[in-house]
Order: structure tokens, then sequence, then C-alpha cells
């Protein structure tokens, strides 16, 4: 995007460079403006979510709190840390309490960047079916779930202040230097793996890395419990857009060394999307680095690198670029819906139960040895 006043310099510096370009949108504040919801809806319930309609973060904290008091201990509630502008970044634990024995773990992270509303909605709803869904519950049984519904709250929240220009803020809300002319740290680039490669040193810039590694709250708090944890088996951040799964690495295009297992594992997703959507939803997989250019800092990264998670994603919703951040509303549904699925498929195939997707081989250890971090760095 370019302001107005800026249009003739961007323009020139693009014929000087011998680039072509070509306008896509016009007018993006008018065109974000046409898409935000008048004014919000009054729910038909007391229950604080439904999967037709954004949500803040008010309503996200109402509903973890309802799922907890309903949930008969399957669900717990952490905090990972307090963020800059004072909210919880809350995290929770799904599993089934009534079965101990190993149980393969999984962590799923939403909104860390503010924009992309429909990452939450994903988060969210993945939680809703583990709590409620008899389904669901029998994968309990096997898995252990960490969900982060939204890892950057007080950027999440600026971006339902309700006018055009906060809707498509990415960053958190950090107020940079002294006058904090510009704000925020991409939390996405500020992991501490090859701080800095593809990430901006520049407060102004949308991926400012931020003044040092895990500068930010919401990122050390986030990396603190996933250490605490233990051996995680599976990590999936959701953003959008672009209909991608994106596996490491992001800080070189190097290819990683279980890069056919990853892409075996990303294949359970494609495939059942696709099938739920009746070929509607089209995924692409590939490594972060060459699908998007070098970025590193990402939580994928340092998942995979430092921790030794052996399947990291990042998986990038719809849609496909035609609505972009702006995802209608009335995609919601269908959207999560379908995503679920894959992930089920993931998590299934992972703990080789259910009928998703059976691991054929018969001593598969093979493919989930944890290398030691150094090995892969
Ligand atoms: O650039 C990002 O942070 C992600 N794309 S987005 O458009 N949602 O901002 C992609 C991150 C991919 N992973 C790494 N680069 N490690
Ligand atoms: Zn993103």
């Amino acid at each position: 995007m370019v302001e107005e006043e800026a249009k003739e310099r961007v323009k020139r510096a693009l014929l000087e460079a011998g680039l072509d370009h070509r306008v896509e949108v016009e007018d993006a504040l008018a065109l974000v403006e046409s898409k935000m919801p008048l004014r919000r809806r009054k729910r038909a319930t007391n229950f604080p979510m439904d999967w037709n309609t954004y949500h803040d973060y008010n309503d996200i904290e109402a509903f973890i709190g309802m799922m907890n008091l309903t949930s008969g201990g399957y669900l717990r509630e952490e905090v990972a840390t307090i963020t800059g502008e004072g909210r919880p970044l809350r995290v929770v634990r799904v599993t089934d309490p009534t079965t101990t024995g190993p149980k393969k773990k999984i962590w799923i992270e939403g909104g860390i960047h503010a924009r992309e509303w429909i990452s939450p909605a994903v988060t969210t709803f993945l939680i809703h079916r583990l709590v409620t869904d008899p389904s669901w519950q029998s994968i309990l049984r096997d898995t252990e779930w960490y969900l982060v519904p939204v890892a950057n709250p007080d950027g999440y929240q600026f971006s339902f202040a309700g006018d055009a220009r906060s809707r498509l803020w990415r960053k958190n809300r950090r107020v940079n230097g002294v006058n904090g002319r510009c704000k925020g740290v991409d939390l996405n680039r500020n992991w501490d793996l090859k701080w800095g490669v593809g990430a901006s040193g520049n407060p102004c810039s949308e991926t400012y890395k931020g003044p040092t590694a895990f500068s930010e709250k919401e990122t050390h708090g986030l990396q603190n419990l996933m250490r605490q944890i233990g051996d995680i088996d599976l990590f999936i951040t959701f953003h959008s857009f672009g209909q991608t799964v994106l596996y490491p690495w992001g800080w070189t295009v190097k290819p990683p060394a279980n890069v056919k297992m990853l892409r075996r594992v990303a294949r359970k997703y494609t495939d059942t999307v696709n099938q739920i959507s009746n070929g509607s939803t089209d995924y692409q997989i590939g490594g972060s680095g060459p699908l998007y250019g070098l970025a590193s800092g990402a939580t994928d990264d340092w998942a995979y690198g430092e921790l030794g998670v052996p399947l990291s994603y990042t998986i990038e919703l719809p849609d496909d670029g035609h609505y972009g951040f702006l995802l209608p509303e009335n995609r919601i549904s269908s959207t999560v819906t379908e995503t679920a699925a894959g992930v089920y498929c993931m998590a299934s195939f992972i703990a080789n139960t259910g009928s998703c997707a059976s691991r054929r081989t018969r001593n598969p250890s093979w493919a989930f040895r944890r290398p030691s971090p150094r090995f892969w760095g």
C-alpha cells in the first residue's frame, strides 16, 4: 500500500528501477471500510462465541472462561504473560484428564498477526471442537493440546478499533523509542532463531524485529511455556492469507533434515481440506524461505530449530488473495470447519488413532526421532 502523498514518488522509483507495476486496489482504505460491519449484531444467545462473525479479545476471553466452566476438567487455563497494555495472554490446555500415560503434544498458535482475523476464529473453533464434540474427545485419550487463541492480544484488540487503518494492523503495540512515533514489533520476527535475517531494524517497518530477540512480553512468555511443557510433537501457527502449508526454514532456502516427513504430514492436512471443501480450497505445500522469501524470527523456525519439534508448520489460511485479510464473515464457518478437519487428520496420524489416516508404517519411530537442535542448526 502506498499513501496518496507518496504515489508519484513510488511510481518514479519503480520506473527508475525498471519495475513494472499494476494497481490492484485503487483505494485500500475505502475497501476496508466497505467490508467493516457497521454495527455489532446482537447475539441470539448468551454464548459469547459463534463462527459467523469475527470476535474481539473480550469475547474470546469470555468464551475461554465459559469453556473452562463447562469442560468437566478437560480444559485448563494458563497465562503466558501480561501484555504491555495489561491483557493476559491466555493459553489453554485440553486433554482427557481420566487417561494418563504418554500422549502426543500438539501446540497451536493463533493470532500472532493482528489483522489475520480468521486465525483466532480457527483456534477458538478447535477449542470448541475438542471440548464439546464427542468424536474429537476420543483423540484426547492419546493427545494433549495447547492452544493459544490470540498470541498478540494488544494488536488484535487494536485491529477492532473500528477504523480502517487499525483494521490492517499487524504488529503488537509496543511503544518504540522515546516518542513512540511508530508503534509495534512484528512478533513473528522476534523469536530467537537466526534473529534478524529478512527482518527490519526500523520501528516503522511492518516487519520490525524488535530491539533484541525475545524483547517482547508475548514471545518471551510463550517460549517459556513451550519450553516447560516438554517435547512437543506437532506445532502449527495459523496465519492468513495464501492457502499454503509452510514448513521450515524461513531463514534459509535450504531444506530441513526431515523434509520428507514434513511434506507427508502436510499432505494429510491439504488432502483433507480439499476433500471437505469439495475441491474449492486448494493448498500449496512448501518451505517458508523458498515460497515466501527469507524471514527469520518466526515461531515455526524457533519451535523446529531450538525446541526440536519435528513437525512444525505455518498454515496460511484462506483466501488465495481475493479478499486477503478481509475474508468475509460468511466464509468463516466453512473455513474453520475444513481447517479443523485437516488438523484432526494430522493429529490422528501422529497419534496413530482414528480413521482419518492410519500410519501404514509398522515401526514409524524413525520418522519421529527427535534429532538434537544442534544437529539441525
Ligand atoms: O511473514 C510471516 O510472518 C508469515 N506470513 S504472513 O503473511 N502471515 O505475515 C510467514 C512466516 C513463515 N515462516 C517463516 N518465515 N519462518
Ligand atoms: Zn501472519
